[in-house]
């Protein structure tokens, strides 16, 4: 039954003395690593080995000659490739990498590291899944089937039904790296053993639909999440699937209205574009992706190998089977297609102070006519403003940047929406009713760690995601763990963590963290980028992750690498505002949806301290829903997926080794191998052991 094999005595005291073995004597005909250059090791056997140096022949025939410390030993030939990194007999990082690449070369991604999978892509299929693979995992063929998640999937089923306990597989790794293609592999498996009722295609059917509003090609990944999830599957007593609820988390605005060079907005308006049929096309005013500002800017308008008009087919089914009625999904592509004519409203300037009125053409009008409201309002509204002043209201005109950017706010504020209402939908339709007994698998997929040329406050709030991910991570595998044998009385030598606390310090402290000090800043009408950057340098710069760079820029010492931020930006996207005149135009339509998306904006607004139309900071909000995220993980039983990106260039068939030790390092996979190796494989309460036995 997977981890939970009772141990023998006779194990336990062998894995004590094993942690002996890493200290090892050099003699000749010894397997040995040998460092050739600074992160280069070749594997060869020992010559002779004397004080002052030691020659070694590697197995290629070279020669090589150096001191003992350049030298690490090598696992016997027998440990070749296996299947769990604590069965090597030597826990060096040479001898863990080439038991990966040596698994990786024979298309076997899946290795155990002690309690943690490890899943390096393979950017390539690999006929490893499916209904055959399902049923041999599910019959307890594991032994002879090796690492994968189904067996991870399986665990976390099985162990739900034993011990009546939530689980959590917990998915994480760098972008690009694998995470939302195991979530969907993972979710298969479960679909698979719930059989039955139907609700299990529905669940996967969120993914194409979810993948379409929420991912976008990034120059990290051509199908990057641009929103965090968690999808609780929920399972009735008989152990079947009785329904799911999807929790998102802080979906990526900004992409909405602009892009890098080279990356793209969300799929779903490329899709639309390519493969709307004629009627619809007609009914929303649709034009080629070309012609949109929103989506041309950044020239890149295709990916390789994919067929948006097909991808459109596929999501418009997958609507269906998730039951968003026809009007619903109707009207949501208005909601993409007013988008996207805001996206061409341009405006004139009007006066010799530099102020603008909103062109009349198409792109207005269309906007104007698919938002359900007055042409002449919808004008007014993005190039003027009323403010009340004693007891009047004046209108104050616009100038070209205000207008542009309060066009953009509407925008973004239409499409963020429009997901959340998306969400809503599909949650209502997966609801569990009267089955649920409250068990559960919640699988948790969010946005991977990024370090671009440019990084501002996307890559800042996604790295914290991360950075909390991190210490969840080791809280369970290192700090629990190790605390549980001290508290036992067993003889342990400790094993030595990278600990975040730190840069989770400098993010969240109050009042003095980066969060706050940004919060307090964009409360300051006259802030400029500069005098944010000197605030956090002054309050910022006695922590070791936090360095001013030069000027407005600044990095963090992430676990996972140094991240060099942008000031430029970051206040007006932390503080999201969208004028009252615009929210209240929405509220006005003729149209049911943008109503209901009106509503949703303004929640947002109302749940801030009051008086003025300022909601709650994009990053505190944010630091509330990791907050909540954590306490349910720890509700759960955990089961860590870490994906591992075998290359930087999404190719299939490169394997860059100092790229896969380096995501290896920071994510601590080794120490917990040492743990895992030392330790015990598992735990039992006298209750627990005299109830199961
Ligand atoms: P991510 O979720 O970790 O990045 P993805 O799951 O989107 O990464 O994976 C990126 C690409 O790698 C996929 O589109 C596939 O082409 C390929 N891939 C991943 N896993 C597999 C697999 N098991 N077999 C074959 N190909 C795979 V991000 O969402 O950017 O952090 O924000
Ligand atoms: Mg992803």
């Amino acid at each position: 039954e997977g981890n939970a094999k009772p141990a023998n005595a006779l194990s336990m005291t062998a894995s004590f003395k094993r942690r002996k073995a890493d200290l090892f004597a050099l003699k000749k005909n010894s397997r040995v690593w040998f460092r050739a250059s600074e992160d280069s090791w070749v594997l060869g056997v020992v010559q002779s080995a004397t004080d002052a140096g030691s020659v070694v022949c590697s197995t290629d025939g070279q020669v090589f000659k150096g001191a003992s410390k350049k030298m690490l030993p090598a696992n016997p030939e027998i440990l070749e490739g296996v299947d769990d990194l604590i069965q090597l007999s030597y826990l060096n990082e040479p001898a863990v990498l080439h038991n990966l690449q040596y698994r990786f070369d024979r298309d076997t991604i899946y290795t155990k590291a002690g309690p943690v999978l490890i899943a390096i892509n393979p950017f390539k299929k690999i006929p490893i899944y499916g209904s055959e693979f399902v049923q041999a995992y599910r019959n307890k063929m594991k032994e002879s089937l090796g690492p994968h998640v189904y067996m991870t999937a399986d665990s976390a089923y099985k162990a739900m039904i034993r011990d009546g306990a939530n689980q959590s597989i917990i998915i994480s790794g760098e972008s690009g790296a694998g995470k939302t293609e195991t979530a969907k592999i993972t979710m298969q498996y479960l679909a698979a053993l719930g059989g039955g009722r139907g609700v299990e295609n529905e669940i996967l059917q969120t993914n194409p639909i979810l993948e379409a509003f929420g991912n976008a090609k990034t120059l990290r990944n051509d199908n990057s999440s641009r929103f965090g999830k968690l999808i609780d599957i929920h399972f009735d007593t008989s152990g079947r699937i009785c329904g799911a609820k999807i929790q998102t988390y802080l979906l990526e605005k900004s992409r909405v209205v602009q892009q890098a060079q080279g990356e793209r907005s969300y799929h779903v308006f490329y899709q639309l574009c390519a493969g709307a049929d004629p009627s619809l096309r007609v009914h929303v005013n649709l034009k080629a992706a070309s012609q949109y500002r929103y989506l041309n800017q950044s020239e890149c308008l295709v990916i390789d190998n994919v067929d948006d008009a097909d991808l459109f087919q596929s999501m418009l089914s997958a609507m269906d089977v998730v039951q968003i009625s026809k009007v619903d999904q109707k009207n949501a592509f208005c909601m993409l297609a007013a988008v996207l004519w805001l996206g061409n409203v341009t405006f004139s300037i009007c006066d010799s102070e530099n102020h603008v009125v909103v062109d009349d053409n198409e792109a207005i009008q269309s906007a104007a006519s698919l938002l359900h409201c007055n042409v002449k309002e919808l004008m007014a509204a993005l190039c003027t403003r009323k403010i009340r002043a004693r007891h009047e209201d004046i209108v104050q005109k616009l100038s070209y940047e205000q207008a542009s950017d309060s066009r953009d706010a509407l925008a973004k504020a239409i499409y963020a929406s429009l997901f959340d209402w998306l969400v809503d939908v599909i949650n209502k339709s997966l609801e569990s009713g009267k089955h649920r007994t409250g068990r559960s698998i919640s699988i948790l997929d969010i946005y991977g760690f990024e370090s671009f040329k440019k990084n501002s406050f996307e890559q800042l709030c996604i790295n914290y995601a991360n950075e909390r991910l991190q210490q969840h991570f080791n809280r369970h595998l290192f700090k629990l763990e190790q605390e549980e044998y001290t508290a036992e009385g067993i003889d342990w030598t400790r094993v030595d963590f990278v600990d975040n606390q730190e840069c989770l310090d400098l993010i969240e402290r109050r009042p003095l963290g980066l969060i706050s000090l940004l919060d307090e800043e964009c409360t300051f009408p006259r802030a400029t980028e500069e005098t944010l950057s000197m605030k956090l340098n002054k309050h910022l710069n006695g922590n070791s992750c936090f360095k001013l760079e030069r000027g407005t820029i600044f990095s963090i010492h992430h676990y996972a690498g140094e991240v060099v931020y942008e000031t430029a930006g970051i206040m007006e996207k932390n503080r999201d505002l969208l004028h009252a005149d615009l929210l209240h135009l929405l509220g006005s339509c003729e149209c049911s949806l943008v109503n209901s998306l009106a509503e949703r904006v303004r929640d947002g607004f109302r749940k801030s301290n009051g008086m003025e139309s300022q909601k709650q900071s994009v990053a505190t909000k944010f630091k509330g829903q990791l907050y909540k995220l954590m306490q349910r993980l720890e509700g759960t039983s955990p089961h860590f997926v870490r994906c591992i990106k075998s290359n930087r260039f999404q190719n299939a068939n490169a394997y860059d080794n100092d790229l896969v030790l380096q995501q290896l390092r920071c994510c601590g996979v080794l120490e917990v191998v040492r743990i895992a190796r030392s330790g015990y494989p598992t735990r039992y309460s006298h209750h627990q052991f005299a109830s199961r036995w």
